[in-house]
């Protein structure tokens, strides 16, 4: 047997020594503290080592006076115990920063492309950046965006100066048309636009507002008679309000209706509404418009996408469109939608509705205010 005694200022250390010496099959004879914070451990090593696997439970109960001490015991314990801790304590960390490692390089990766769809490229658009990011988080498409920021930026020196031509854009764009219910001389107004964005219901505040707050002689005609309860509910408003109206389920009942209403300052057209990407919709518009003097009001939601809103402006305009109604607004988080409503056409924003609620729900926008809720 070979046996050694050896000496270490902790056990981790001192069991170290005594593998590196005997191998991992030496047997430990005893243990003890030295004071001073010294250990020592005196073990010993069989030639010919067992293969047997050793009997650690053994030690543990052993009480002879070789055997390992209790707070030995103890204190390798809790030095195994500490170990444990940190290595698992190590695994946490490194995977926490693999993953925040692999997150961070997404989230460039996802700047990146979207600073390319933007074509944002290098320092010389560090002014430009963080104003094309401010209106697409205000729900400004960003090929928009970037036009506007770029016309800006031509006789900018400075982002505050670009900051403020596109303010300047925005104010332009978003000022408003006249309110319906405005209008000096007599007029017919259609509201128009796909299905429940609210034309019906924005057709019976304009009523409300003309006749209780702007004296004037209104009168509503019904030609939605495609949808079932269409005519009804422009009776129920009519008979709240305590003004005339009529059925127009054709042309030729329409100009019927006009004539009926000659004397009336204002005369409001309910019609149904259709998908703007079929061409019978349209068509449906044309036909029964046709030939007789109505304006059409588009009526479109605030939060629909720009790029649709704008698609859908196009459509309709091809018919013509006197103004817009934008519908609504309560229920958008971003505004963005309505600059694409109005850029690149003549067109204006005649109203906002803000609410279910009749008549008061309506208001005339203010440019302003418009382009400040764009910008954030
Ligand atoms: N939150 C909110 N809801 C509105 C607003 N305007 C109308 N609505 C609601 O939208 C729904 C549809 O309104 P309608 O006026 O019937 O819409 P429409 O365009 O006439 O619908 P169709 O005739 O079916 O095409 C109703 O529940 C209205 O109360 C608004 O400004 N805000
Ligand atoms: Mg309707």
């Amino acid at each position: 047997m070979n046996m050694q005694t050896f000496r270490a200022a902790t056990m981790r250390e001192a069991m170290n020594m005594v593998k590196a010496e005997l191998g991992a099959e030496a047997v430990l004879l005893s243990t003890r503290e030295l004071g001073s914070g010294r250990v020592e451990i005196v073990a010993a090593s069989d030639p010919q080592p067992k293969t047997s696997v050793p009997d650690f439970s053994r030690i543990a109960r052993n009480t002879s006076p070789t055997a390992v001490s209790p707070e030995i015991l103890n204190s390798m314990l809790t030095e195994l115990q500490e170990m444990r801790m940190e290595i698992k304590q190590l695994r946490s960390e490194k995977s926490v920063a693999r993953r925040s490692r692999q997150d961070w390089d997404r989230m460039v990766d996802e700047l990146r492309d979207l600073a390319s769809v933007m074509g944002i490229h290098g320092a010389e658009d560090a002014q430009a950046a963080p104003i094309i990011t401010r209106l697409v988080r205000g729900g400004v498409e960003a090929c928009l965006a970037r036009t506007l920021v770029e016309q800006a930026s031509q006789n900018a020196r400075t982002a505050s100066d670009t900051l403020w031509g596109v303010k300047q854009s925005l104010e332009d764009a978003l000022s408003p048309a006249p309110a319906i219910w405005d209008s000096s001389s007599r007029s017919v107004a259609a509201l128009i636009g796909p299905t429940g964005v609210g034309k019906t219901t924005t057709l019976a505040k304009i009523a409300a507002q003309a006749t209780f707050y702007h004296g004037k002689k209104v009168a509503l005609v019904a030609a939605d008679t495609y949808r079932i309860g269409g005519t009804e509910q422009v009776k129920t408003y009519a008979e709240l309000l305590g003004i005339p109206w009529m059925v127009a389920e054709n042309r030729n009942a329409l100009a019927g209706a006009l004539k009926r209403f000659e004397r009336a300052d204002l005369v409001l057209v309910d019609t149904s509404g259709h998908s703007p990407w079929q061409d019978s919709g349209l068509a449906y518009l044309d036909t029964l418009t046709s030939g007789l003097p109505v304006e059409r009001h588009l009526c479109v939601m605030a939060n629909t996408d720009g790029a649709d809103v704008s698609r859908m402006v196009e459509r309709y305009r091809s018919g013509g469109v006197k103004s817009l109604v934008v519908t609504k607004t309560d229920e958008a988080r971003r505004m963005g939608s309505m600059l694409s409503s109005v850029w690149g056409t003549d067109l204006q924003i005649a109203h906002l509705t803000t609410g279910q609620n009749v008549p008061e729900d309506i208001t005339v926008p203010n440019a302003q205010k418009l382009t400040q809720a764009v910008l954030g």
